[in-house]
C-alpha cells in the first residue's frame, strides 16, 4: 500500500473540506454508463480490443491514500482509492498487444463524456497511478467518476480522467484533442495544459510560469465549482 497522503501541499495549492465534483462537464449530468461497461484499447496495438470492467477483478489489486490537487489550485485531502495499478494493467493487458519493436510514449485516457487526457509513458507507469473502481469502500459514485477513473495524484487532476472508457497508447505526443465541444477544447488550448502536470513541479502551463497562472486561477476556481457541482448525482 502506498500512502502519498501528506501534511505539507505542494506549492500554491490550499486545502479545502471535502472532495467537490469539479470539471469541464460544468453543470452537466454525469454520462450515462453501459449496461456491460468497457475499456477500448486503441491506438498503436496490432489490434484495437475491449476490455469488459468485469475483468479488471480478475488482476491484482491497488489500494492507495493519497491528496488530490486540481490545477486550479484546490487540494482534497486523504482520498482513499482502490482498484488496478496502472502499470499493471499496461504490463498484463495492454503490452501483450504493442508490437515488439514498438515504443511507447503517450498514453490517452478518454471519458464516457468524451473528456480526453494525455500523459507520457513515465508518468502514466508511476507506482501511485491507478484504475480506481473503488472510493472510501464504495465503488465510486457518478460525480466523481463511475464506473471507473484514473487516478494520477502525482499529477494534477486533469490528468485523471472520469467515467474511464478508453485507453489509447501512442508512438509520438498524440493530438491535442482534449473534448468533443468546441467550446470546452478552445478554452483548454487557451490553458495549455502542461505535458507533465506533476504537482510538486508545479506545471500547471505549458509556457506560463505557475505565479502568472495561480492569479487566474483563483479568481475563476469559485465559478467552476458551483457550475460543476449544480446537479446531484442520480440514485
Ligand atoms: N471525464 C472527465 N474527467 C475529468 C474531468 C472532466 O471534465 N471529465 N475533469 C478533470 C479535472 S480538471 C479535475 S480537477 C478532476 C476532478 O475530479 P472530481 O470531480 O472527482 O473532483 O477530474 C478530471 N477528470
Ligand atoms: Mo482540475
Amino acid at each position: 500500500m502506498v500512502s502519498t497522503a501528506g501534511v505539507t501541499l505542494p506549492p500554491g495549492q490550499r486545502r479545502i473540506d471535502g472532495f467537490p465534483r469539479f470539471g469541464t462537464h460544468f453543470h452537466h449530468p454525469p454520462p450515462d454508463i453501459p449496461d456491460a461497461p468497457a475499456i477500448e484499447i486503441g491506438g498503436a496495438v496490432t489490434e484495437p480490443f475491449t476490455v469488459p470492467l468485469v475483468a479488471l477483478a480478475t488482476l491484482p489489486r491497488c489500494e492507495i491514500t493519497a491528496d488530490f490537487h486540481c490545477v486550479a489550485g484546490w487540494s482534497a485531502t486523504g482520498l482513499r482509492w482502490e482498484g488496478v495499478a496502472f502499470e499493471t494493467f499496461y504490463r498484463l493487458v495492454i503490452l501483450p498487444s504493442v508490437p515488439a519493436d514498438a515504443s511507447v510514449t503517450h498514453v490517452v485516457f478518454e471519458g464516457l463524456d468524451g473528456y480526453r487526457s494525455i500523459a507520457l509513458i513515465e508518468d502514466a507507469l508511476a507506482e501511485d497511478v491507478l484504475i480506481a473502481e473503488q472510493f472510501d469502500d464504495r465503488p465510486l459514485d457518478a460525480n466523481h467518476g463511475a464506473p471507473v477513473r484514473l487516478v494520477s495524484p502525482s499529477q494534477y487532476g486533469f490528468i485523471s480522467t472520469k467515467h474511464l472508457c478508453r485507453i489509447e497508447v501512442h508512438l509520438a505526443a498524440p493530438a491535442e484533442r482534449y473534448h468533443p465541444s468546441a467550446l470546452v477544447q478552445t478554452g483548454l488550448q487557451l490553458v495549455k495544459p502542461h505535458r507533465r502536470a506533476r504537482v510538486w513541479h508545479e506545471e500547471r502551463h505549458r509556457y506560463l510560469p505557475p505565479q502568472a497562472v495561480r492569479f487566474v486561477y483563483r479568481n475563476i476556481t469559485p465559478a467552476i465549482r458551483t457550475l460543476s457541482a449544480h446537479r446531484r448525482p442520480r440514485p
